[in-house]
């Protein structure tokens, strides 16, 4: 495991969670590559294991950032093609339940995370302890939306109590915030999921909603970082 510089007390967690990934990857496995901040410190903690001979795998990434970074990191990367499936992919969360159901998205990825995870053998989550929690819900939940669409989306997901908030560009806020598919993404603030299963029929039902971000029955372990400790949660 390589040693970052100074991180707070969080990153520690994100970058011991995606070390402990590593464990889980095999000699030939294809890897379905996650999006976010911990999945980065997983590609770095891939990379430096490919560059060194330990393992030799192919991938496909979630994002053009996270593909950007596997080619840097060396990770070989193969294209989505037909009855391509991944061994492995190791993906963030925004939030985890103890049925490890997700909310993800947080990072504008969710459309083609959960393309990549539907096409995995094994989803294995790798987070810090702040993404554990005990109901779904805080996080505002996001949809990967068509710009056509828009007005009706935020019109029905306002009906569902979902409060959307159309995302803008973390840099640029005077810019919206678009997905690598150039659509829109909108947040949306339910007070508590209760029925996750539920709404996720309900969000996809609306036209022009391309995807949402709760990700149900998809993950098989989740690894957690509580300090120095990762706990293996599984479904
Ligand atoms: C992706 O990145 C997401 O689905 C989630 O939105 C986010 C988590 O980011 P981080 O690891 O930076 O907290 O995995």
């Amino acid at each position: 495991m390589s040693t970052p510089g100074v991180l707070s007390p969080l990153e520690k967690e994100k970058h011991l969670a995606a070390a402990a990934a590593l464990r889980w990857v095999r000699d030939g496995m294809l890897i379905g590559l996650g999006t976010g901040s911990t999945a980065a410190y997983f590609i770095t903690e891939l990379g430096a294991a490919v560059r060194a001979g330990q393992l030799r795998v192919q991938a496909t990434a979630t994002s053009l950032a996270s593909e950007t970074l596997a080619r840097e990191a060396g990770i070989p990367l193969v294209e989505p093609r037909r009855g391509l499936r991944f061994d492995l992919t190791v993906d963030g969360a925004d939030e985890i339940d103890s049925q490890l159901r997700l909310v993800k998205g947080g990072g504008g990825a969710l459309l083609r995370e959960k393309v990549i995870a539907t096409a995995s053998d094994y989803l294995l989550i790798i987070a810090d302890s702040s993404k554990a929690v005990p109901q779904l819900g805080r996080f505002p939940l996001p949809l990967e939306v068509v710009p056509f669409a828009l007005p009706w989306v935020m019109d029905a997901t306002a009906a569902l109590g979902g409060a959307p908030v159309l995302r803008r560009d973390k840099h640029n806020p005077a810019q919206l915030a678009h997905s690598d598919q150039g659509n829109l993404l909108v947040d949306c603030h339910f007070e508590q999921l209760t029925e996750p299963e539920q709404l996720a029929g309900q969000l996809q039902a609306i036209p022009g909603v391309v995807d949402h971000g709760l990700f149900l029955g998809l993950a098989r372990a989740a690894l957690v970082a509580h300090g120095e400790q990762v706990l293996v949660l599984r479904a």
